[in-house]
């Protein structure tokens, strides 16, 4: 039951998510609200790295929890995914990618309040 509450509130959030990006939110925008799981318009570490996690989940494929090549196309080439691959084994592991999240976390976090606002988020990602 909880699910299908989730699921629609999810739903509904995308939808909405959607119609505003049209009218004013930019992508980052829209990316963060969603992000934002207890729309407190702050993301807490854990929201930060759920994303990660969620289109880790969706890119590994064979669910070994490595993502290789293979399984994230023209990504690999990308300087993110690169750095990111620390034991430069060719694939980044779910640690991998937590780790870097984490990193990343920190630089966006500019006030150092352990939390990202969507100015901080916004200006990290351009
Ligand atoms: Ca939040
Ligand atoms: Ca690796
Ligand atoms: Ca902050």
């Amino acid at each position: 039951m909880k699910n299908i509450v989730m699921a629609m509130l999810a739903f509904c959030l995308l939808t909405f998510a959607g119609e505003r990006a049209r009218a004013e939110y930019t992508v980052v925008e829209v990316n963060f609200i969603l992000a934002d799981k207890n729309g407190d318009f702050l993301l807490s570490k854990t929201e930060y790295v759920l994303v990660a996690l969620e289109d880790f989940k969706k890119f590994d494929q064979n669910a070994n929890n490595e993502l290789n090549a293979d399984e994230v196309g023209d990504l690999s080439a990308d300087p993110e995914f690169l750095d990111g691959d620390m034991d430069k084994s060719g694939s980044l592991s779910l640690e991998e990618v937590i780790t870097e999240k984490l990193a990343d976390f920190d630089s966006a976090d500019t006030n150092n309040d352990g939390a990202l606002n969507v100015d901080e988020v916004t200006k990290y990602e351009n």
